[in-house]
């Protein structure tokens, strides 16, 4: 029993036309914008890139303390980006790795349509369904007044929520394919939570990277 916000039937964003995929969809338009390009890389070129991504990121299982016991994150992650740029996230503090091709090249590929220059990107590796990422906001200070977060995903398509944070029926809910963007820009994350929900379906390993600018 839900508000379910007129997730498929928006019109195709049209803004600014020379610069957006005419596959832009707007999901979220109210306190806040986030706009989704499904297909943004090809398929060939999301096989390539997963494949590089999985096997050349140094991937690292970091722990937070809840109640006072270490926890390890549901899933494994890796920070990267200008030098100097130190991010804490979860309680942990990043001191970034410098950018390879692969993530350079696809940082250039969604600063076209962003319309920004972004200097960091956690990625996160979603080993199987028991690996999530719990409800919040991508609201820590170094991220400034409105964060610009470019979300980039490759390998299982996983189901990414919104809430928002003062009226309970108002949730969207969108599938994260293989080689989509979305870009959550403006006010929302002052007004929505978001998550990667766990999933007891059979599914194999995704990439997401949330680029950032610090
Ligand atoms: O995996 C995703 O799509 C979202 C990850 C996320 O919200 C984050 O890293 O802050
Ligand atoms: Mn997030």
């Amino acid at each position: 029993m839900y508000e379910q916000i007129e997730l498929w039937s928006q019109q195709p964003d049209t803004r600014n036309t020379e610069n957006r995929s005419p596959q832009a969809k707007t999901v979220v338009s109210i306190d806040g914008e986030v706009i989704f390009y499904q297909s943004f890389f090809s398929i060939d070129e999301s096989d390539k890139l997963f494949e590089e991504l999985y096997t050349g990121t140094e991937w690292k299982q970091e722990t937070i303390k809840i109640f006072g016991k270490s926890t390890p994150l549901p899933r494994l992650t890796a920070w990267y980006g200008d030098e100097g740029k130190a991010y804490t996230y979860s309680g942990i503090e990043q001191h970034p790795t410098p950018w390879t091709h692969t993530l350079s090249d696809i940082k250039a590929r969604i600063e076209k349509i962003a319309e920004v220059k972004f200097n960091s990107v956690l990625l996160n590796l979603y080993r199987s369904g028991k690996d999530g990422v719990a409800w919040h906001s991508d609201d820590e200070p170094e991220l400034g007044q409105n964060p610009i977060i470019g979300s980039v995903s490759f390998g299982s398509t996983r189901r990414f929520s919104f809430k928002h944070k003062q009226i309970k029926e108002r949730k969207v809910e969108i599938e994260l394919p293989h080689g989509s963007f979305l870009l959550m820009r403006g006010k929302t994350q002052h007004y929505w939570r978001h998550q990667i929900a766990k999933t007891t379906k059979e599914v194999s390993p995704r990439i997401n990277l949330t680029f950032r600018i610090i």
